[in-house]
């Protein structure tokens, strides 16, 4: 087979010319923008992804199209590497050259990629392409297709599917399905035959009822969810799934994980029901959960990415203790982990914590140094990875040990590829139920610090430079030493900066022991930002200056 890059040229200039001069990157979540600006970067992932697959020899390189979280206009693309993994940060910036260069040096430019990598062009190569539910999301799968296609890669497409379903499938197809088969039926079927196994033909169970809201964010989630249901048996769990994606409904607009996350509410659509019902919302991709609820007072409840993992962590140290065999369990988070659940893993669970920087990549690759390493981000994304090690230990005590086999059920039930929104929302359930817990048992944990985030808005958000996963400004200089200086103010203050790798500001992190202190506090840092930093717009307004 040869290939002439002559194609990629022709393709570019009459299906795909380059209609944006602004520099984009691909960050920790790839590339992000207006949907009407991505269709060149979509052809050219697809040229990536398929050189991609001929220098990792014929691996499986998945890609996403989705714009996760953000509004219905966006959209982005992520590629996804043989193992599941997010793309190698080597080649996040081959990425980047790759879709700034003008169509004219696009032929060159793909040529010297060739040549730096040594691909051989004549090798096979074979892309898995998805998509979420976004109107304009199949005219950009088009485009990454015929990126495949004019390089003569193979291509298979999935149509509408969660992002974490397509790091399954491309990790099903590389592990000769070991793993599962690269499948939409084979995913439903692995998670729910894992799910009703552990359910036991016990529904409910003390507190515990079988029934369920689920925000779907008007995303691909929804839909993914009502096909769950269709599937599932003898009610072993009850959905009510709101905000499904049909009608007037925008993805994630007033809905899904980050809206309740960040504005601490209920979505929209959501129905009259009893206090202290449990209700899901995962974001418009679903690769990330909430739970929360409202007491009989009205007042919003939430349950994050730190609860679950603390939830998730206490259960599995259980389970480990009971098949008497001995594993290294880790928990991973980030800074933006509420200092009461970080406390409560250290002192009650006792459990090694270790915080690393924002950002998927990050998580996983610090929860495989552990034998059961749980990693999740307080905003819901995360997962659970076993080790070979811990597999095989796990699979020998269970020809002997009912909780060991428990214990395999639960590897089945997690997609161990990256966080998966249904999949951790049934081993919530799962785990919920095995307790015999109400929504009430389970925030009774602990309680969360009042927390706070700003954005602050800077001529170069770049000028901000971390270290210690990010819970130290190095520069500008003098930064740290002013922030510490405020937070020595406040009972049981944290607070941390950062400029986000996916928005052109820098965000301010604040907690503390009472909601007016935390204001107050994050108020404070954030001048700081806007003074050191070289802030843009106005002026923060004091709180405590706000009614006057
Ligand atoms: C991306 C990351 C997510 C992180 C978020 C932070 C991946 C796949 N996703 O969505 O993990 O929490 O960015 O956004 O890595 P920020 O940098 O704007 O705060
Ligand atoms: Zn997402």
């Amino acid at each position: 087979m040869s290939i002439n890059l002559r194609t990629v040229y022709a393709f570019a200039r009459e299906m795909y010319p380059k209609n944006s001069k602004e520099i984009i990157q691909y960050g920790t979540a790839g590339f992000r923008g207006k949907a009407e600006f991505l269709d060149s970067v979509m052809f050219r992932m697809g040229v990536l992804a398929t050189l991609r697959s001929r220098y990792r020899e014929g691996s499986v390189i998945g890609v996403m199209i989705t714009a996760s979280h953000n509004p219905e206009p966006d959209n982005g693309v992520k590629l996804i590497d043989p193992k599941g993994e997010m793309l190698e940060s080597s080649w996040e910036k081959i990425a980047t050259d790759l879709v700034n260069v003008s169509d004219q040096e696009l032929e060159q430019h793909v040529a010297k990629i060739i040549k730096d990598n040594q691909i051989d062009v004549t090798s096979s190569s074979h892309v898995y392409v998805g998509m979420d539910n976004r109107y304009h999301s199949p005219r950009l799968l088009k485009a990454v297709a015929d990126g495949v296609i004019a390089l003569k890669g193979n291509v298979r497409e999935f149509g509408i599917v969660t992002t974490p379903m397509m790091h399954y499938f491309v990790v099903a197809a590389n592990t000769k399905e070991a793993y599962g088969k690269p499948t939409e039926e084979n995913y439903y079927e692995k998670l729910i035959t894992a799910f009703e196994k552990l359910r036991n033909d016990r529904p409910e169970n003390g507190n515990y009822r079988n029934t369920l809201i689920f925000d779907g964010a008007n995303g691909v989630g929804a839909r993914k969810m009502l096909q769950f249901i269709k599937r599932m048996h003898n009610h072993s769990l009850c959905v009510t799934v709101i905000n499904q994606g049909i009608g007037n409904g925008k993805i994630n607009e007033e809905c899904g994980a980050d809206h309740v996350k960040v504005q601490q509410r209920s979505p929209i659509s959501m129905p009259a029901v009893e206090p202290y019902t449990r209700c899901v919302s995962v974001d418009g991709d679903a690769d990330r959960v909430v739970y929360f609820f409202t007491n009989e007072d009205g007042q919003f409840n939430l349950l994050d990415g730190d609860r679950i993992a603390t939830l998730v962590a206490g259960y599995l140290m259980d389970l480990i203790k009971s098949c008497e065999i001995n594993l290294r369990i880790g928990l991973v988070q980030t800074a933006y982990a509420n200092g009461a659940s970080t406390d409560y893993i250290v002192n009650e669970l006792k459990v090694p914590v270790s915080c690393v920087p924002t950002g998927v990549k990050h998580l996983h690759h610090k929860a495989l140094e552990y034998d059961v390493g749980i990693y999740f981000e307080a905003n819901g994304h995360g997962t659970i990875v076993f080790s070979d090690n811990a597999k095989s230990i796990i699979s020998e005590a269970a020809k002997t040990n009912d909780n060991a086999k428990t214990l395999l059920l639960i590897i089945d039930l997690i997609n161990e590829t990256v966080g998966d929104a249904i999949s951790d929302m049934l081993l919530v359930e799962t785990i919920l139920n095995h307790k015999g817990w109400d929504v009430k048992d389970w925030s009774a944990a602990y309680n969360d610090l009042p927390n706070q985030q700003l954005k602050i808005s800077v001529q170069d958000r770049n000028v901000i430079k971390t270290t210690d996963a990010e819970r130290v400004c190095v520069e500008p200089k003098g930064l740290q030493e002013e922030i510490n200086k405020v937070v020595a103010n406040y009972k049981r203050g944290r607070a941390f900066v950062r400029p986000s790798g996916t928005e052109d500001v820098v965000r301010v992190y604040a907690e503390a022991a009472t909601k007016e202190d935390v204001q107050q506090l994050s108020y404070e840092v954030g001048l700081l930002v806007q003074r050191l930093a070289g802030g843009v717009g106005p002026e923060l307004v004091n709180p405590s200056n706000a009614h006057l």
